[in-house]
C-alpha cells in the first residue's frame, strides 16, 4: 500500500465532497479492486490510480477539474475503458485520478422535428442506438466493441466503425458538444445547429482529442432514417486487386445505399474458425480474401435485393467475385457481422499482436498490401498477417501476429519496434497514415514526430499549450 501525501489525502477528501465518498475510489480501502479502470483492454498496461473518480453531472465534473487543477493533479478520462492505444489508464505513478463517466450515462432530450439526439457522455453506445431505434430512428455508428464503449470515448477518439462508407466518422454525426475545460469552466456547446460559422470549430478540435484537450460531459448527434430494408452479402474474392475492383461497383450500383465493405484475409478468417468454430465461417478456405457488403434500401426489400444480385452477378462476370451468399433472414446477417467482429478477439485467444490501424488511398491499398507482405516476410520470418478493416473506407487493420508456436511477449519484445519501423514507413511512404480510426493514446504518441506533418504538430503543441497550460488533462497521451 503507498502512503498518500497531506496535499493528496486533502484532495480526496474534496472530491468525496463533490461526488460522494462511494464515488471516489481508492488503494486505501482495502476491499476496492481498481484493477479494472486501471488495466486496458489489450492488456498491454496496468497503470496505478491515486483515485478513481466517479462523477454524476456535470457540475461535478467541473468541481472535480477545479480542484485537481488547484494540487497539479492530472485526471485520465475515461468511458468504456476499450481503447486500443493505451489512452484511458492511469500510469504506473499513483498520482493520476481515473474519471470515470459511466455514471453520467442519461439520453437527454430526443428532437425529432431536427433529427437530433442529446445524450450525457458516459452513455454506452448500444444503450444510445437503442434510445434512437425506439424513436423511430437510426444512430448509424456501430462497431465491435458498442456493447461497452461509450459515447463520450466514441467522440475522444473519432471512432470509426463499420458505416463510414456511408455515413462518416463519429466526427460528421455530432452537432454539438458540452464540455468541461482544464480550467474547470463549462462550454456549453449543444447547439444542435446544422450551420454555425462563427469562428473556429472548437466542437471538431475537442473530437478526436482523446481527453487532452477538455471533458466531454455530453453532445448533440445526428439522427437519421431506418433504412426500409438491410442486405447483407459475404463474397469470396481472388485478390486485393479484385476487392477493390468490386468496391468500384458496388459504389457504382448502390449509390448511398452502400452502408458497409469489409475486407478479411484468409488467415483472420481462419483464427475465427479455430477458436469459435460454432460461428461457422463461409468461402474462406478456398479464397485468400473475402468481403463482407451491407445494402440498404429506402424502398422495400425486394429492390434491395434485386440491386444486390444484379451487383453480384456482375461482379461474377467481370471475375472479382468467385463465389457469394445473401443472407436470407436477419438472424443470417447478423451472424456474418458477428464473424467479421470476432476476429479481434479471435486474435486476443491466438495470443499477443502487433496492431497497425491505417489508412492508405484505397487505390493504392494492393501494391501496399502486396509489398509490405513481402517486406515483412522476408524481415521476420514466419509472421502471420491478420489483414482486415473497412476497405470502404482505406483503413486497413494489418495485424502482425507472432509467427505459430512462438511465444507472444517474447515476439513484442524483440520485434515490435522493428515491425513498427517497417509498416509505418511503408504507410508513409504510400501517402497514408498510421493511425485511421483508434487514436494515438500512448502506444503511438512517440511515433507522431516521425510520421506527422512537423508544421501541424507544432500547432498541435500550441492548441494543447493554450487550452490546457498546466498539462493536467491526460499527459503523454498523443502529444509526448
Ligand atoms: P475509452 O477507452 O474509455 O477512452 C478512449 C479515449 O477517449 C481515451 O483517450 C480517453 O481518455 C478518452 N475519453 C473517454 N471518454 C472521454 C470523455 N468523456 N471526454 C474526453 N475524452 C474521453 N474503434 C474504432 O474506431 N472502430 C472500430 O471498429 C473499433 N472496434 C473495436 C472493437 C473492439 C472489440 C474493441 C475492444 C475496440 C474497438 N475500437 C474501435 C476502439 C475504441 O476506440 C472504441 O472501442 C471506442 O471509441 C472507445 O470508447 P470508450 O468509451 O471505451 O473509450
Ligand atoms: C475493428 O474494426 C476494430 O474490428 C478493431 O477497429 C481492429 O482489432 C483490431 O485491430
Ligand atoms: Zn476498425
Amino acid at each position: 500500500m503507498t502512503t498518500l501525501t497531506s496535499p493528496q489525502t486533502d484532495l480526496i477528501g474534496q472530491l468525496r465532497a463533490i461526488c460522494g465518498t462511494a464515488n471516489v475510489l481508492t488503494h486505501e480501502d482495502p476491499s476496492a479492486d481498481l484493477s479494472p479502470w486501471e488495466q486496458d483492454w489489450r492488456k498491454r498496461v496496468h497503470g496505478r490510480a491515486l483515485a478513481v473518480v466517479r462523477p454524476g453531472d456535470t457540475a461535478q465534473v467541473a468541481a472535480v477539474v477545479k480542484a485537481c487543477a488547484a494540487t497539479g493533479t492530472s485526471i485520465v478520462p475515461q468511458g468504456g475503458n476499450t481503447g486500443l492505444v493505451v489512452g484511458s489508464v492511469p500510469d504506473a505513478s499513483g498520482t493520476q485520478i481515473v474519471l470515470s463517466m459511466a455514471r453520467m450515462n442519461a439520453v437527454r432530450a430526443i428532437d425529432p422535428a431536427n433529427l437530433t439526439i442529446t445524450v450525457e457522455a458516459g452513455c454506452v453506445l448500444q444503450n444510445l442506438q437503442a434510445a434512437a431505434e425506439n424513436a423511430g430512428f437510426l444512430f448509424p455508428l456501430s462497431l465491435g466493441a458498442e456493447g461497452s464503449c461509450t459515447i463520450g470515448g466514441n467522440l475522444g477518439t473519432n471512432a470509426g466503425g463499420t458505416q463510414v462508407v456511408r455515413y462518416g466518422n463519429t466526427r460528421e454525426l455530432c452537432l454539438g458538444l458540452e464540455v468541461v475545460t482544464a480550467q474547470g469552466e463549462v462550454w456549453h456547446g449543444l447547439s444542435g445547429l446544422r450551420k454555425d460559422n462563427t469562428g473556429y470549430d472548437l466542437r471538431n478540435l475537442m473530437i478526436g482529442s482523446e481527453g487532452t484537450l477538455g471533458i466531454i460531459t455530453a453532445a448533440t448527434l445526428k439522427l437519421y432514417p431506418q433504412p426500409a430494408a438491410q442486405l447483407t452479402a459475404w463474397a469470396a474474392v481472388p485478390s486485393m486487386e479484385a476487392a477493390v475492383q468490386l468496391l468500384g461497383l458496388a459504389h457504382q450500383r448502390l449509390g448511398p445505399g452502400l452502408t458497409g465493405f469489409e475486407v478479411m484475409n484468409q488467415f483472420s478468417l481462419s483464427l475465427v474458425d479455430k477458436h469459435y468454430p460454432q460461428l461457422r465461417v463461409p468461402l474462406w478456405q478456398g479464397t485468400p480474401w473475402c468481403v463482407l457488403l451491407e445494402n440498404s434500401d429506402s424502398e422495400n426489400e425486394q429492390h434491395a435485393r434485386s440491386q444486390f444480385e444484379a451487383l453480384l452477378e456482375a461482379a461474377m462476370d467481370s471475375g472479382c467475385v468467385r463465389d457469394a451468399i445473401v443472407a436470407e433472414s436477419l438472424s443470417q446477417a447478423r451472424g456474418l457481422w458477428h464473424i467479421r467482429e470476432s476476429i479481434t478477439l479471435a486474435q486476443v485467444q491466438e495470443g499477443l499482436n502487433i496492431k497497425h490501424d491505417i489508412s492508405i488511398p484505397v487505390s493504392r491499398i494492393p501494391d501496399f498490401v502486396a509489398e509490405t507482405d513481402a517486406l515483412l516476410a522476408r524481415e521476420v520470418p514466419g509472421v502471420r498477417m491478420v489483414d482486415f478493416g473497412h476497405l470502404g473506407d482505406g483503413n486497413l487493420h494489418y495485424n502482425v501476429q507472432a509467427p505459430e508456436g512462438g511465444d507472444g511477449k517474447a515476439f513484442l519484445r524483440d520485434f515490435e519496434d522493428k515491425v513498427n519501423t517497417l509498416v509505418f514507413d511503408q504507410v508513409k511512404r504510400f501517402g497514408g497514415s498510421i493511425s485511421a480510426e483508434h487514436g494515438v493514446g500512448e502506444l503511438k504518441a512517440g511515433k507522431l514526430p516521425h510520421y506527422k506533418d512537423p508544421t501541424a504538430l507544432a500547432m498541435m503543441r500550441a492548441v494543447k499549450k493554450a487550452l490546457d497550460p498546466k498539462n493536467i488533462l491526460n499527459p503523454g497521451r498523443v502529444l509526448t
